[in-house]
């Protein structure tokens, strides 16, 4: 027998050795702080290159009838340590699974704002009302240029070149042509004297749209603003029907409690003129800083149109007599939704347009 065969002492050399194995072992796999790690271990310690497997090898040396009792053990042993490595990746695979669920965590309960799909501006609406409203009573729309001889303008509204009323509208020409005989229109009145040219009475329309003034924009003055006129030429037509008209828009724009009051004014396109106000709407009347404490607010013009308008477009004013009226859009909006400052409807602020 060799010196290193068998033997009680080499058989619990190895029993202490697989116990020691297994002892060091449930310590590391424990501490394994990932998938990855238990990979490793368990690579190193039940692996060919194992303590484990060397022990197994050294069976060898063992008397026949001691190697299947001591094979026994660590057969154990190995089972052992595969029960520790599969139990701490079943750990880490828990909780390396919770780690991403709560990183893919998709709340479906959340309320997430619907998309907004956007509307149309203040001023357009504004501006399909009064249409509206106008529509009802039996007036027609009409549309034109907005880049307008100084003719269509100025001229055949009674007002030639160096007419001292010109003044009243601050003009942006443009360089075309001879000097200042183009224009952005400075009113809507040019659509209203293509109308009658081109149709000739009776009329009952109104003209809405953009027009230009050359202004220093402030809380009730914009440079691009919105108007819409309204022309009437028919046979018989007086004053009294002026006032109607104007007093039947308003209580139908504003409300029953709104009331229209007409002023002497003077304007070169309409003979008499005047100036038409509505009941305050912000105080309803009683007096307020907006209104000045008179209780009415200035909404626009109008007037018969003036006989030297109505030759201009070829109408003999013995058969036809007319009126016509014209106020700002962006005004009434700014009387309907009582806002401060009209330099917000340019601006394009989403938190103002939203609001609408
Ligand atoms: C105002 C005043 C007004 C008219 C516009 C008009 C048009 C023709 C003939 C006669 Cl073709 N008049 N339009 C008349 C009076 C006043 O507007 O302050 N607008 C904001």
């Amino acid at each position: 027998m060799t010196p290193d065969a068998g033997g009680p002492d080499r058989v619990g050399a190895i029993l202490a050795e697989a116990h020691d194995i297994v002892g060091r072992a449930r310590a590391r796999i424990g501490a394994a702080g990932s998938l990855a790690d238990v990979r490793d271990l368990e690579a190193e310690l039940l692996g060919k290159r194992s303590e484990l497997s060397a022990a197994h090898r050294s069976l060898g040396a063992l008397e026949a009838d001691e190697r299947p009792r001591v094979g026994q053990r660590l057969q154990e042993a190995r089972a052992r340590l595969e029960e520790l490595v599969a139990a701490r990746r079943a750990e880490l695979e828990s909780s390396e699974r919770a780690v991403r669920l709560r990183a893919e965590h998709l709340d479906l309960t959340e309320v997430v704002a619907p998309s907004t799909r956007g509307h149309l501006h203040l001023v357009q609406r504004t501006r399909d009302q009064l249409e509206d409203v106008f529509i009802g009573m039996g007036f027609v729309v009409a549309e034109g240029p907005e880049v307008e001889t100084d003719w269509y303008n100025f001229e055949a509204l009674h007002m030639p070149p160096a007419h001292p009323a010109r003044g009243m509208w601050d003009t942006l020409y443009l360089s075309l042509g001879e000097p200042e005989t183009v224009l952005l229109r400075t009113h809507t009145s040019p659509v209203q004297i293509r109308l009658m040219q081109s149709q000739g009475p009776p009329i009952y329309a109104v003209m809405p749209g953009t027009c230009y003034r050359r202004d220093t924009p402030d809380a009730r003055h914009i440079p691009t603003f919105h108007q819409i006129e309204g022309l009437v030429v028919d046979r018989g037509i007086t004053f009294a029907d002026l006032a109607g008209t104007i007093e039947t828009f308003t209580s139908a724009y504003f409300g029953p409690e709104i009331h229209a009051r007409l002023r002497p004014a003077y304007f070169p396109f309409t003979e008499p003129s005047a100036e038409f106000e509505i009941t305050c709407t912000i105080c309803h009347g009683e007096g307020c800083r907006t209104c000045s404490q008179t209780g009415w607010i200035e909404l626009g013009g109008c007037g018969m149109v003036d006989p030297a308008v109505l030759a201009a477009v070829g109408l003999d004013d013995g058969e036809w007599s007319g009126f016509a009226f014209g106020f700002g859009i962006d005004r009434c909006a700014q009387m309907r939704h009582e806002i401060p400052d009209m330099r917000v409807l340019l601006e394009n602020d989403v938190r103002f347009l939203r609001q609408i």
